[in-house]
């Protein structure tokens, strides 16, 4: 193979490295829902949420004594209410973990008794996978890096002609 052959191979598979690890970089972060607090009343999970950066495929994890308190994904109007919605789907195994598939807000009340009145819900806004706008987004640096080893792979490649 001739060298412009073999630098221009260089070139293709650098690239094709990068756009193969690109989706690998951004990676997903696992929130617990109230930190040590876990999941109950009386817990500003507003307040927790504030500030948060949820993407899709980032997880939720509720974590309560099983018996105590369940989850209920529900709608808007519900979550107002603290009504179950026709179509929840009711997790109560004290350690619920769920994967944000889907962009948009995301509704959670404890379905037991008054909890929910009493501040035992969590509405949360998920933004699509990607690079944090955030001043201390996690993934950016990893990207950066990313980007700085294919220029140099292909600035090496040019050096070869
Ligand atoms: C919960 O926290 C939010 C955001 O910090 C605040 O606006 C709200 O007033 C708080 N709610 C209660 C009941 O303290
Ligand atoms: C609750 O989650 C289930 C399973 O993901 C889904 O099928 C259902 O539509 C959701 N319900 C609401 C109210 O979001
Ligand atoms: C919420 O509660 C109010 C008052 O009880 C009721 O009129 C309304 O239909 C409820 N909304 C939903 C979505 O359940
Ligand atoms: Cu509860």
């Amino acid at each position: 193979m001739s060298r412009v052959g073999r630098v221009l191979q260089l070139a293709v598979v650098a690239t094709a490295a990068v756009v193969l690890l690109l989706p690998w970089a951004a990676t997903a972060t696992d929130y617990k829902v109230g930190d040590d607090d876990g999941w109950r009343p009386s817990y500003n999970y507003t307040a927790w949420a504030t500030g948060k950066d949820f993407r899709v495929g980032d997880t939720l994890a509720f974590v309560y004594t099983k018996g105590k308190h369940n989850v209920l994904n529900v709608t808007g109007d519900d979550f107002k209410n603290c009504t179950a919605s026709s179509n929840s789907l009711l997790r109560d195994s004290g350690n619920d973990v769920i994967t944000l598939k889907t962009e948009g807000k995301k509704w959670y009340i404890c379905g037991v008794r008054d909890h929910c009145s009493k501040q035992q819900k969590l509405v949360i806004e998920v933004l699509q996978t990607g690079t944090p706008a955030g001043p201390s987004g996690g993934p950016a640096p990893a990207l950066a890096g990313l980007a700085a080893a294919a220029a140099a792979a292909l600035v090496a490649a040019m050096a070869v002609l």
